[in-house]
């Protein structure tokens, strides 16, 4: 792969620091033994063809960032330039929008459904750049596809295997990037767990990000960006100019733990964090069922922490969840947020359930389902 044709301008004009330098490895940007515990765990999960990789070819390489969302706004500042066709799935993660779209690139959305994108309209949409015989290839063709492939934020749609392998094929075939941002990955309620683009990635053209924050802590701040060296090592870059690295004393008290426990340790643990989100979405999914089976639509989410519920009758949900849910302290998000262009009409809002009990879930939905009937 060559991996240049990728950088931005302002990624290629960042220059290794002349103190670190000097002073490798200390300090390094990720603490060694943190880096290693969770390569191990990638192969292990994800079995990367990279891994056996040379360095130039793309081979597997991970570093520390603070919360995948440092990972994503450093991986979109390496390889998006203003005037870019960025591909995405919307509606998408509200803190993808905030870190992509100020970067003037031009978000091109492709249609999705419960399964994720969907490989057919990323095909039509992608034949606009395939080149005639008489023409050079276009340098306007997206270099990057973004994706959250499990328990979409906010659709908690996943994509099939199916899915992915032609979306490989696609980006093997019009040379572009994919970024898996997948923090919802362990959260999956079935075994085993759906491959990863990570684990197709024969090119070296996966970039994927991992939170610890939906199973140790989100306030830990502790994420990691997994993919070919040459693009990792430039993400450390690009870190090294703002925050230089992660807390150490964070990545410290994260590596003991998972030393301690061992990978299997470490599952055992993601499994226990598993049945208790399984029964709050069971709970959520009864509570709708319960309440809002007239007024509302959904599809049961394999994995994450969200429901998208589409209000029957209602064209946009911005007022009735800013306003009238919120006075009667119903915490919704309404859909408009996660779209490319905020402003346009949102029948959708997204309800998560992490932090209320199944009793406050229960209470929150009858109210809906009566502002629902008030307003429609
Ligand atoms: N809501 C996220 N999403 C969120 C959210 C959040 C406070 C976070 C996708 O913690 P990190 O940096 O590892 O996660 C960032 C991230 C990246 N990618 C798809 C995500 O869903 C986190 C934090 C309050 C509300 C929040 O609503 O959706």
């Amino acid at each position: 792969m060559n991996y240049t044709r990728f950088l931005t301008a302002v990624s290629v004009a960042r220059k290794p620091s002349p103190i670190r330098i000097l002073s490798k490895p200390w300090p390094t940007s990720s603490i060694p033994e943190l880096v290693s515990w969770m390569k191990e765990l990638q192969k292990r999960l994800h079995d990367p063809p990279t891994a056996g990789y040379s360095p130039e070819r793309g081979q597997m390489e991970l570093c520390v960032t603070t919360g995948s969302q440092e990972g994503l706004c450093k991986v979109f500042e390496m390889l998006v330039n203003p005037g870019d066709n960025v591909l995405l799935d919307a509606p998408t993660y509200s803190g993808t929008l905030a870190a992509l779209q100020p970067l003037g690139c031009n978000i091109v959305n492709v249609p999705s459904d419960q399964y994720g994108m969907i490989p057919d309209k990323l095909q039509d949409i992608l034949a606009q750049w395939v080149p005639t015989d008489t023409q050079k290839p276009d340098s306007t063709s997206p270099k990057v596809l973004y994706t959250i492939p499990n328990g979409g934020n906010p659709t908690g749609a996943s994509m099939t295997l199916e899915r992915k392998q032609k979306i490989y094929e696609l980006a093997r075939k019009h040379d572009f990037l994919i970024i898996e941002d997948d923090p919802y990955y362990f959260l999956q309620f079935q075994k085993p767990w759906a491959p990863t683009f990570l684990s197709l990635d024969v090119d070296g053209r996966v970039i994927r990000t991992d939170s610890f924050s939906k199973i140790l802590s989100s306030g830990l701040r502790i994420g990691f960006v997994t993919g070919p060296k040459p693009l990792v090592d430039r993400v450390v870059l690009h870190i090294q100019a703002s925050t230089m690295h992660t807390s150490t004393f964070t990545q410290l008290m994260v590596s003991q733990l998972l030393h301690t426990w061992g990978q299997d340790g470490f599952l055992k643990h993601i499994d226990g964090v598993v049945e208790f989100y399984r029964g709050q979405r069971n709970a959520m999914l009864s509570s709708a069922d319960k309440w809002l089976k007239d007024v509302a639509e959904w599809h049961a989410p394999a994995a994450g922490m969200f429901l998208w519920i589409k209000l029957k009758g209602i064209k946009d949900t911005q007022q009735l969840i800013m306003e009238k849910a919120l006075k009667k302290e119903v915490l919704l998000v309404p859909g408009g947020v996660f779209n490319i262009h905020s402003s346009e009409p949102c029948p959708y809002v997204r309800a998560a359930f992490s932090l209320s009990t199944p009793q406050q879930i229960d209470e929150a939905f009858k109210r809906l389902s009566a502002l629902i009937k008030e307003a429609s």
